[in-house]
C-alpha cells in the first residue's frame, strides 16, 4: 500500500533508534517508538469508526501524543483538522458543523463543552499528562497497523483560516501539497539528521505543524519539543541546538534578554522567522547581538511556504526572498503581471498550493484562478532578480503575535450586542505582538460600557482576538463611497 506522506515522513523511521522528540520532563521519544505510537493511535482511530477521508477535529494540548495523532491520521487515511486551543465553544461548534468530522479530540477539561456541541459525533480526550481516553486506549493496541493507501491528491489536512467575510474557510491540503513543500524546505535550508530544532510554536498552524514537524520528520532531525514559548527555556537550549523557527515576537522577546549573545548561539546554524513581518530593526539588532542573520520566509495556510531568503547568499532585511523551487510567484494588477519594482498583488502557483476551500466552491473560485494561481491578498514588489518584498495587505487582516485576526469576525460579534449601532475593528502597532486589536464603536445606547461589551465578546471569541480597547465615536470615518476608512482609524489611534 502506498501512502504519500506516511511513506515519506514516518515509515522510513521504523528502525531508527535516534532521538526524535526531546521533551520537557527529560524523557525522549526515539523515531522507532514514534512509528509504533502512531500505529497504536491509528488503531484507536479505526476502532472509533474513522474511515479513510474522514475528518478528525483535534483541539488538544501540545504533547508528543498530539504529534503522533497527526501521524496516525495520515496512516489511517484520515484528514487532520487541528484547532487553536484558545478557541471558545462557539468557535469550535462552527468548525465541527462545517467539517462534519467522525471524531473530535479535546483536552479533558473541555470534554463537557465539546460534547455539548459535537452533535452525536464521538469525542475522545488527549491530555498533557497522558491520561486522556485516546492515549489510554492506545496503550494496549498493537504497534503495527496496515497503512491505508493515500495518493498525492488525497487530502491530508483541513486547516481553517478566517476570512474577510467573517466566516472561517477550511483550506484543503493534499499529501502532495505538504510533501512537496517539506522537500523544498529541507533542501533549501539544508536540514539533516544532525540538526536539533527548538520547537516552541503551537502545532495547530502551518508554521509549527508542517514547516517545523514535516521537515524534521523528513530529515530525521531531533526536535526539542516545548509546550509553549518561554524565553528562559529557549536560552537554555540554544547552546545545544542548531535551529529555531519562530514568529517575530520570539525574536523581539529574545533580544530583550541580556543573556542572548554570540557565545550562547555559537552552535546555532539557522534562525528562521515567518508568519508576520519581521521588522528590519529586529533583523539588524539580532545580528549585532549574535552574529546571526535571521532567515525570513513567507507563507500562508493555503499555500504552505512560498518564498524564502537564501540559506547561502544575502538574507536581506525587509524582504522575504525568492520563490521556493517549484513555486511560481507573480506580482499582478488585476491578474496581469506588473513590472519589477511596481507594487501589485502576490499570486502563487505550484504543488504547494491547496485544493480549494472545503464546501465553498464560490470562495475557491474567487481566490484560486482557473490557471492555478492563488491570489494571496498580500501586496508585494518583485526586484529585477525576482526577490520579493511584502509591502502591505489588500485583505483586512490583523496579525498579532503570528495569529491572524480578521476584523469582520469581531465586528459581527460586537455589532450583535444590544445597544451597539456599528463598529470597526482595526490593528495598531504593538511592540510585542507586532499589531494589536482595537475597536471603534458607535453606540445606540450611550449607557453601554467597555466592560459590558467585553463581557459579551468574551464567551464568543478566543482571547487573542479580543479588542484591547473600545473607542466610542459619534460616527465612523467614511469615504465618499460610504466605506469605513480604517487607515484613518489606524493613524488616529496608533499611539
Ligand atoms: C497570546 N495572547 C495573545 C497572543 N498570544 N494576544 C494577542 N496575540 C497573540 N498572538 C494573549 C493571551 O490571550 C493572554 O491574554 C496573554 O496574551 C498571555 O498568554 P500566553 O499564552 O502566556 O501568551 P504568550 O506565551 O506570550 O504567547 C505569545 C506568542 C504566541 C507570540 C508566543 O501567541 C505564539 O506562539 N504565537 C505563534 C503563532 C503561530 O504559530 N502562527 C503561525 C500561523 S501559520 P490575557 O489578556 O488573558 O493575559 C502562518 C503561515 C506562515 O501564519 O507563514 O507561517
Ligand atoms: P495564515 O493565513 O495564518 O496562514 O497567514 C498568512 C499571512 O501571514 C500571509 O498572507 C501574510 O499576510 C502573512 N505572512 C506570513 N509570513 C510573512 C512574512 N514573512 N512577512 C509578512 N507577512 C507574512
Amino acid at each position: 500500500m502506498t501512502n504519500t506522506l506516511y511513506d515519506a515522513l514516518i515509515a522510513p523511521h521504523a528502525k531508527n533508534g535516534g532521538t526524535f522528540l526531546d521533551l520537557n520532563d527529560g524523557t525522549t521519544w526515539s523515531y522507532a517508538y514514534f512509528v509504533q505510537r502512531v500505529a497504536q493511535l491509528a488503531h484507536v482511530l479505526r476502532d472509533a469508526g474513522v474511515t479513510p477521508g474522514d475528518r478528525i477535529v483535534v483541539q488538544a494540548p501540545k504533547t508528543a501524543d498530539t504529534i503522533a495523532l497527526y501521524g496516525a491520521a495520515l496512516q489511517a487515511g484520515a484528514v487532520f483538522l487541528p484547532l487553536n486551543t484558545a478557541y471558545t465553544q462557539t468557535e469550535v461548534q462552527y468548525f465541527v458543523q462545517d467539517a462534519t468530522p467522525s471524531l473530535v479530540i479535546c483536552d479533558p477539561s473541555r470534554l463537557d463543552d465539546i460534547t455539548l456541541i459535537a452533535d452525536g459525533v464521538g469525542v475522545m480526550t488527549l491530555s498533557s499528562t497522558g491520561d486522556g481516553t485516546l492515549s489510554l486506549a492506545a496503550d494496549d493496541k498493537p504497534t503495527d497497523f496496515e497503512t491505508v493507501a493515500r495518493g498525492p491528491d488525497d487530502l491530508a489536512a483541513l486547516l481553517y483560516t478566517s476570512g474577510t467575510t467573517g466566516r472561517s474557510k477550511g483550506a484543503m491540503l493534499s499529501h502532495k501539497n505538504l510533501l512537496s513543500n517539506a522537500v523544498s524546505l529541507v533542501d533549501l535550508w539544508q536540514i539533516t539528521d544532525q540538526d536539533r530544532l527548538i520547537h516552541a510554536l503551537p502545532i495547530f498552524h502551518t508554521h509549527g505543524l508542517f514547516v517545523a514537524m514535516n521537515t524534521s520528520l523528513l530529515a530525521g532531525s531531533q526536535v526539542r519539543f516545548m509546550p509553549a514559548f518561554d524565553v528562559d527555556m529557549i536560552l537554555a537550549e540554544l547552546p545545544k541546538s542548531t535551529m529555531l523557527m519562530g514568529v517575530p515576537t520570539f525574536y523581539t522577546r529574545l533580544l530583550a534578554d541580556d543573556r542572548l549573545d554570540v557565545k550562547r548561539t555559537e552552535q546555532m546554524r539557522l534562525f528562521i522567522s515567518g508568519s508576520a513581518p519581521l521588522l528590519a530593526e529586529t533583523h539588524t539588532a539580532f545580528e549585532a547581538k549574535t552574529g546571526h542573520r535571521i532567515l525570513e520566509r513567507y507563507g500562508m495556510t493555503e499555500t504552505n511556504m512560498i518564498t524564502s531568503n537564501p540559506f547561502d547568499g544575502d538574507r536581506i532585511e525587509g524582504t522575504v526572498g525568492y520563490p521556493l523551487p517549484g513555486t511560481e510567484v507573480v506580482v499582478t494588477d488585476n491578474g496581469a503581471p506588473v513590472a519589477p519594482g511596481d507594487i501589485g498583488m502576490i499570486e502563487v502557483r505550484g504543488d504547494n498550493v491547496f485544493q480549494g476551500y472545503w464546501n465553498m466552491p464560490e470562495k475557491t473560485a474567487e481566490e484560486l484562478r482557473e490557471n492555478g494561481f492563488f491570489i494571496t491578498g498580500d501586496l508585494g514588489v518583485a526586484a529585477d532578480d525576482g526577490r520579493i518584498s511584502i509591502v502591505g495587505r489588500q485583505k483586512d487582516l490583523i496579525i498579532s503575535g503570528g495569529y491572524n485576526i480578521y476584523p469582520k469576525e469581531i465586528e459581527d460579534v460586537v455589532n450583535d450586542i444590544d445597544g451597539v449601532l456599528e463598529s470597526a475593528v482595526f490593528g495598531v502597532p504593538h511592540a510585542d505582538f507586532g499589531e494589536s486589536v482595537m475597536a471603534a464603536i458607535v453606540l445606540e445606547d450611550p449607557s453601554l460600557t467597555d466592560t459590558t461589551i467585553a463581557s459579551q465578546v468574551e464567551p464568543k471569541l478566543a482571547r487573542f482576538k479580543h479588542p484591547r480597547r473600545y473607542i466610542v465615536m459619534d460616527a465612523l470615518p467614511r469615504n465618499t463611497m460610504g466605506k469605513v476608512q480604517k487607515n484613518v482609524l489606524r493613524n488616529d489611534f496608533r499611539a
